[in-house]
C-alpha cells in the first residue's frame, strides 16, 4: 500500500513537470499512461485489503526524515527526485510481490523499466533545451568547394551570427570529408575559444568522422545507424540529431534518446528529393506535443519562414536558402533577425 501510493504520487509529480514545466504533451501522456497501468496492476490487490493494512499514524517511518529531502534547487530537481522515488517504489512492489504472485512482480518490473526510459527522455529533453538554448538557425554546409573557399564561407557565416553548422556532403570521399571536418573544427575554434559558448559543429551521417574531428555532434537519418549504436561510437557527450518525417518517428526519436530532431521535408527542395512531404501539418503536430528541440527543414527561406513559425516550431535548418543567396552574410543576418523577432513577439504574447 505504501509503495503503491509512493509510486503513483511520484508519477503525478513527474507528469506535472512534463505537462506544466516542459509543455510536453508526449512525455506527459507517457507519464499518465504509466500511472494508469500502475494503478491497474495495484488493483490486483483489492483496495479494501490495502486500506485494511494502512496505518499512517502508527508507521515508524513517517518521522524519519533527512534534511536533503527538503532541499530542491528547482522544479527539475523536484521531478528528478520523484522519478527516483518512483523507481525505488516500483522495485519494492516488485520484490515484495514475489511471495504473492510472480506474474504481478513481473508487471511491476516491466513498469520499472518503462520508468527508466521515461526518466531518460525527460532528462535529455531538459539538457538539450539548455545546450541548444537560443539556437534557432541550423546551417547545412556542403563542401564541394576548395578547402580555402569552404573555410571562407564558414567564416562569413560565423561573422553573420551562425550558431550551429552541419557538414553534409554526399559526394566527397572519406579523406576529403575528414579533412573538411577538421577545417571546420579549427575555423570554429579560431572564431571562439570558449568551448561552452562556441557555435556547434555537427557531422551528417558519420559518427566516425564526428569523433575523429572532435565535432559537437552527429546527425542521422531514418536509414542510418540507430541512436543507440551512434551513441556507442560518439560517447556520452556529443549531440545526436535524428531526421524525422512523421509524428511517430518524432516520438520514437525522443524515446530513443535523440538530443534534437529535424522535421521535414516541409517544402519541396532542390537539395534532396523526396516522394512525400509531411509539410506544415507535421510541424504543427510536433509543435503541439514535443518539447525536445526541433528544427524544421526542407525548402525554408525568408519568404516561407512565417508559415513555419505559425506551426509553433521556432527553429529552422537551411541549406539552399543560403546557397542561393546573393549576399550570404545579409541573408543569414536577416533570417536570424526574423527568427528573433518571431520569438520575441511570441514571448510577449
Ligand atoms: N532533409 C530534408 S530537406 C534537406 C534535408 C537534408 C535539405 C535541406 O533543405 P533546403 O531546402 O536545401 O534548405
Amino acid at each position: 500500500d505504501a509503495n503503491g501510493n509512493r509510486a503513483t504520487e511520484g508519477l503525478r509529480v513527474v507528469e506535472d513537470y512534463a505537462r506544466f514545466a516542459l509543455n510536453d504533451r508526449h512525455l506527459a501522456a507517457l507519464s499518465k499512461q504509466l500511472r494508469h497501468e500502475l494503478t491497474a496492476a495495484l488493483n490486483e490487490i483489492p483496495a479494501d485489503a490495502r486500506l485494511a493494512v494502512r496505518d499512517t499514524p502508527g508507521d515508524v517511518g513517517t518521522g524519519i526524515t533527512e534534511a536533503t529531502e527538503l532541499q530542491r534547487e528547482d522544479g527539475w530537481h523536484v521531478a528528478t527526485a520523484s522519478a527516483a522515488r518512483v523507481q525505488q517504489a516500483l522495485r519494492c512492489l516488485e520484490e515484495y510481490s514475489k511471495p504473492l504472485s510472480v506474474e504481478l512482480a513481473t508487471r511491476f518490473e516491466a513498469l520499472r523499466y518503462r520508468m527508466y526510459a521515461l526518466q531518460r527522455s525527460l532528462g535529455i529533453t531538459v539538457s538539450s533545451a539548455n545546450r541548444l538554448h537560443g539556437i534557432k538557425l541550423y546551417v547545412l554546409l556542403s563542401a564541394q568547394q576548395t578547402e580555402d573557399q569552404f573555410r571562407d564561407r564558414l567564416e562569413l557565416l560565423l561573422q553573420a551570427g551562425g550558431e550551429l553548422f552541419q557538414l553534409r556532403d554526399k559526394i566527397l570521399d572519406d579523406r576529403q570529408l575528414l579533412s573538411r571536418a577538421r577545417i571546420m573544427r579549427k575555423t570554429i575554434d579560431a572564431f571562439s575559444s570558449d568551448k561552452n559558448q562556441r557555435p556547434l559543429m555537427i557531422i551528417n551521417d558519420r559518427p566516425d568522422i564526428a569523433v575523429l574531428s572532435s565535432a559537437d555532434g552527429v546527425h542521422v537519418g531514418q536509414e542510418e545507424l540507430p541512436v543507440a549504436d551512434t551513441r556507442a561510437i560518439v560517447g556520452p557527450k556529443q549531440l545526436i540529431g535524428v531526421s524525422t518525417h512523421s509524428i511517430y518517428q518524432a516520438r520514437q526519436a525522443v524515446l530513443d534518446g535523440a538530443d534534437y530532431i529535424g522535421c521535414g521535408p516541409t517544402f519541396p527542395t532542390v537539395t534532396k528529393s523526396f516522394s512525400h512531404y509531411p509539410g506544415l501539418e507535421f510541424l504543427t503536430e510536433v509543435g503541439a506535443e514535443v518539447s525536445l528541440p526541433a528544427f524544421a527543414i526542407g525548402g525554408i527561406n525568408r519568404q516561407r519562414l512565417p508559415e513555419v513559425l505559425e506551426t509553433g516550431i521556432e527553429r529552422i535548418a537551411v541549406s539552399s536558402a543560403l546557397d542561393q543567396a546573393e549576399n550570404l552574410v545579409e541573408e543569414t543576418e536577416q533570417l536570424l533577425q526574423q527568427l528573433d523577432e518571431a520569438i520575441d513577439s511570441a514571448d510577449r504574447a
